[in-house]
């Protein structure tokens, strides 16, 4: 069987389903969409180059970036550099595509067992329902069973207390205990658009006049330490979500949902001189900066959503 046959049917099945959960989800991805073809930018979703997307998970055994990157290094996916957060107490690795046509993924994981005990506690007591590796039993050449699987949850609802407690140490935990592999953000290329929203500074002047709220942690526009990376996103939209409570009943909460996050990469130095039509992706900065995304994850945490 030829490669290509076997690997990207599913791929490109599991990337639609992904979106078309996180577009209804979402409505800033269609408020920025609607912009974008008004302004005449693109036809449709599809005309926007998607930069990369994300998915958060919980490093716990059986779970975390080891099992989940499982899926996508099956469809081609290479392994690059790893991140570390500190202060969040999060790894994290990016994924280069097997064809440039698909965007790039970054995983993060919450190291666990660096909270404190009564989180772990709490964490544990849901995600000790898997009790083994789930993406070992996965058919990853079937895109509808993968789709099925990155949308079903891998254990019970948390009730409100526990999901109150995890936000007060970790607004990561609380975010995964609740959305699981939701996708988390695609971004929207901006270098490639028209020159009057080919930057990201100039791009976010533009989602500002549409009424998109955008993060403003460590400033709008997040900026790695060469300059060629540039990044902004929006602040989280509120989802309603259904909790168990401790003692019976149920209750319904509005918490962070995803966001959408917009990239800017400029052209490394050596191929300052090319003709800008000969201009791909392999000549402008690739990656990831620990940094910028540093901010950018804080997209879902109280102090940028209450902004709203
Ligand atoms: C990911 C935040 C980091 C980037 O592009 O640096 C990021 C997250 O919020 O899970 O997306
Ligand atoms: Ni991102």
């Amino acid at each position: 069987m030829i490669h290509t046959a076997s690997t990207a049917a599913p791929l490109d099945f599991v990337l639609d389903g992904l979106m078309r959960r996180y577009r209804e989800r979402v409505p800033d991805v269609d408020c920025v969409v609607k912009a974008m073809v008004k302004a005449g930018l693109v036809d449709s979703v599809g005309g926007i180059e998607n930069d990369h997307i994300a998915f958060r998970t919980m490093g716990v055994p059986n779970l975390g970036i080891a099992s989940f990157e499982k899926i996508f290094l099956h469809y081609g996916y290479e392994k690059r550099d790893f991140l570390r957060f500190d202060g969040k107490k999060l790894d994290a690795y990016w994924y280069a595509p097997p064809v440039a046509k698909y965007p790039r993924i970054f995983i993060s994981e919450l190291c666990v067992d660096e909270l404190s005990d009564n989180v772990q506690r709490i964490i544990h007591s849901y995600t000790d329902e898997v009790t083994s590796d789930p993406a070992d039993s996965l058919d990853l050449d079937n895109g509808p069973a993968v789709d099925e699987f990155l949308h079903s949850p891998l254990w019970r609802t948390p009730t409100w207390e526990d999901y109150q407690v995890l936000a007060e140490e970790s607004e990561y935990a609380s975010w995964v205990i609740y959305n699981r592999y939701y996708l988390n953000h695609f971004t929207v290329s901006v270098h490639n658009l028209p020159a009057q929203y080919d930057t990201v500074a100039k791009f976010n002047e533009f989602l500002k006049s549409h009424g998109i709220h955008l993060n403003n942690a460590g400033g709008e526009v997040k900026i790695s330490g060469d300059e060629l990376l540039l990044q902004s996103s929006t602040v989280a939209e509120m989802v309603d979500a259904t909790f168990p409570l401790a003692a019976g009943g149920e209750t319904t909460q509005q918490i962070a949902g995803s966001y959408v996050e917009f990239a800017e990469r400029r052209v490394l130095p050596q191929f300052a001189t090319l003709p800008p039509a000969e201009i791909r992706r392999e000549h402008r900065r690739d990656g990831f900066e620990t940094a910028n995304a540093d901010k950018i994850f804080e997209s879902t945490f109280r102090d940028q959503t209450g902004r709203r």
